[in-house]
C-alpha cells in the first residue's frame, strides 16, 4: 500500500506584525496552521504559542510556534506552498529580517537532508539549532525528533540553547 502522506516534517512559524483582518501575531499563526489545512496539509501536533524578545534589527515582539505536519510533498513543492500561504497573509519582500506578517520555516525533516541552491533550501534549517524562539515550541511537540547532522535531539538543542 502506498502510504497518503509519507513525509513528516517539523516547521517553525513566527509573526511580529498584526494583519488589519486576522488580528494579533497569534492569531496570524492560529489562521496559518488552518490555511495548511485547507491546502491539504495534514497538522499532526501544535506547540503552544510562545512571545519572543526579537533576535535582529526588528523591534516588535514576536509570536513563535511550531507544528508538525504530514504531506506527500518534498520539500521544494513544501517551501513553494509555503510561501504561497506567506503571500497571501501579506507577507512583504524587502529588508532581511524585517518585521513580517507571517513567517513558515521547514526545520527537520523525516527525510533527513535536503539542499538546493534556486530557489535556497537547506534542510535541516541551517540557523535552527541555536534559537531558542524556534526550538523551545518545537521541544514540546517533537523532543526526540533527531538533528542528522549533530545527531542530538531536538530536547537536546533546546537545553544547550537555553544554557547559551
Ligand atoms: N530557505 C532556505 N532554507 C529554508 C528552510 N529550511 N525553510 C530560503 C524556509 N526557507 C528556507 O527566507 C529567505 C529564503 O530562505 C527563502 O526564500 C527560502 O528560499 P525568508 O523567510 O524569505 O526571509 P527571512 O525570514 O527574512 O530570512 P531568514 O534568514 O529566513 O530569517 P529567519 O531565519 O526566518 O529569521 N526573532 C524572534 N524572536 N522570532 C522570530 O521568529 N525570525 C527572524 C527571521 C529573525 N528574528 C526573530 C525571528
Ligand atoms: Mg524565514
Amino acid at each position: 500500500m502506498v502510504e497518503a502522506s509519507p513525509h513528516h516534517y517539523l516547521i517553525a512559524l513566527g509573526s511580529n506584525r498584526r494583519h488589519h483582518r486576522l488580528g494579533s501575531p497569534r492569531q496570524v499563526l492560529d489562521a496559518a496552521l488552518l490555511a495548511l489545512e485547507s491546502d491539504g496539509i495534514d497538522v499532526l501536533a501544535i506547540a503552544p504559542v510562545i512571545e519572543t524578545v526579537p533576535i535582529g534589527p526588528s523591534r516588535r515582539r514576536y509570536a513563535n510556534g511550531a507544528a508538525i505536519i504530514a504531506t506527500p510533498l518534498l520539500p521544494d513543492a513544501l517551501l513553494a506552498l509555503l510561501k504561497r500561504i506567506e503571500a497571501r497573509f501579506g507577507r512583504r519582500r524587502g529588508r532581511r529580517w524585517s518585521a513580517r506578517t507571517l513567517d513558515l520555516d521547514i526545520i527537520l525533516w523525516s527525510g533527513g537532508s535536503w539542499y538546493a541552491p534556486a530557489p535556497p533550501l537547506i534542510v535541516p534549517h541551517p540557523a535552527y539549532r541555536t534559537r531558542d524562539f524556534v526550538l523551545r515550541p518545537a521541544a514540546t511537540i517533537a523532543p526526540n525528533w533527531r538533528d542528522p547532522l549533530t545527531g542530538l535531539s531536538v530536547a537536546q538543542l533546546c537545553h544547550r540553547a537555553a544554557r547559551g
